[in-house]
């Protein structure tokens, strides 16, 4: 993979977080995708969210398949775990992580492409089980990396850049994540970083199975009239269903809005999110309500976005399978080694 390392000095007065890093120390090698690609402005996101939440760096792995959106964890969390897996695999190798070390932030990376045609089932299965993770795809509709062939996420009827239609009906990755049980369930835009990064901080204070779909345009391949996932047709379409504030217990951040109903939501972790509803009655707490009103929205040409659904009281795989608190390679020979009296009560209950 060609990269450009990044020059190490930077300006001695850049603000510095709680743990004294700058965001700086949250960047990694120069981008090497396409000016104006969309998944470059996510990449600025992710590192803007953690900059904020004050993650440390150490306590994050980074994985991802195959694609141009695959390749962004090379350009940010430089000094984070990461690993780049096989086309569509990012889900089974997060799972195997996960359940190996509970104690590590996991943020997985892909695109339409690699999570939606040769990883679906990867994806199912890894929403389903709840892995607690933040799940980001990188939504342009086409496979960047190879061309601009429509993905499977491509609407119905729009338009390639050679100007032929896509007959196939469209994966609409949010609704199933919804139906498949993910318990925080968001979709943003790469062009839209004011609702985005606080939608990736409340993702990853979430503990369970978080899914952001953010529509990222493939300036290369999918940005023209006719694409549904242009710059221009998603400002225009763009439907928010409400606005994010963050309020975290270590950092606060206050930001001013203008007057409207705000819904505080408690996270596990005692941190808060702040929910500005932007339409009367969006209750992001009903998992079929907001798939409702995605299927209702998306039939009119409408792009719903923001915290479409959270769940209370999240459960994650750890809970499912009642696994030990702490990472695997923590144990000691105690734990891990409880005795022949223990064995043999174990072999007698199989009996
Ligand atoms: C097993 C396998 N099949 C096919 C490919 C070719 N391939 C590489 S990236 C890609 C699709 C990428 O699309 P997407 O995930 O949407 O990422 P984007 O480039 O659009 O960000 C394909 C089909 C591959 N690398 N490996
Ligand atoms: S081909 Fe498209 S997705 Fe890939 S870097 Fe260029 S603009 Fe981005
Ligand atoms: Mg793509």
């Amino acid at each position: 993979m060609t990269y450009l390392a990044k020059p190490k000095l930077h300006h001695p007065t850049l603000p510095k977080n709680r743990l004294g890093y700058t965001r700086r120390d949250y960047e990694c090698k120069i981008s090497t995708l396409c000016a104006g690609c969309g998944h470059d402005s996510i990449s600025a996101a992710i590192i803007q969210a953690c900059w904020e939440l004050a993650i440390e760096p150490h306590r994050v792995a980074k994985l991802s398949g195959i694609g141009c959106s695959s390749k962004t964890p090379d350009y940010f969390l430089g000094n984070s775990h990461g690993f780049n897996s096989v086309h569509g695999r990012m889900p089974s190798v997060v799972t195997g992580a996960n359940l190996a070390n509970r104690e590590l932030l996991y943020l997985g990376v892909s695109g339409d492409g690699d999570s939606a045609s040769i990883g679906l089932g990867q994806f199912a299965h890894c929403m389903r089980r709840g892995v607690n993770m933040v799940y980001v795809v990188e939504n342009n509709g086409v496979y960047g990396l190879t061309k601009g062939q429509f993905s499977a996420t491509a609407d119905r009827g729009s338009k390639s850049k050679r100007g032929v239609a896509n007959a196939d009906a469209s994966i609409d990755m949010v609704m199933l994540a919804l139906q498949l049980g993910a318990t925080f369930v968001a979709r943003g835009f790469s062009g839209d970083k004011d609702q985005l990064v606080p939608i990736i901080k409340a993702a990853i204070e979430h503990q369970g199975a978080s899914f952001i779909d953010v529509i990222s345009p493939c300036v290369a391949f999918n940005n023209h009239a006719g694409s549904t996932k242009s710059y221009d047709y998603v400002r225009e379409h763009n439907d928010a269903v409400n606005f994010l504030d963050f309020i975290s217990p270590r950092a606060p951040i206050t930001t001013q809005y203008d007057p409207g109903t705000v819904q505080p939501v408690l996270l596990h972790d005692g941190t808060t999110v702040l929910l500005r509803k932007l339409h009367d009655g969006y209750d992001a707490h009903d998992r079929v309500a907001a798939m409702n009103y995605l299927a209702h929205h998306q039939s009119k040409g409408e792009i719903p976005t923001g915290l479409l659904y959270v769940e209370r009281e999240p459960e994650d795989l750890h809970a499912h399978l009642n696994t030990v608190d702490v990472a695997l390679n923590k144990l000691g020979e105690r734990e891990l080694c409880p005795g022949s009296a223990a064995l043999e009560k174990f072999n007698a209950s199989l009996r």
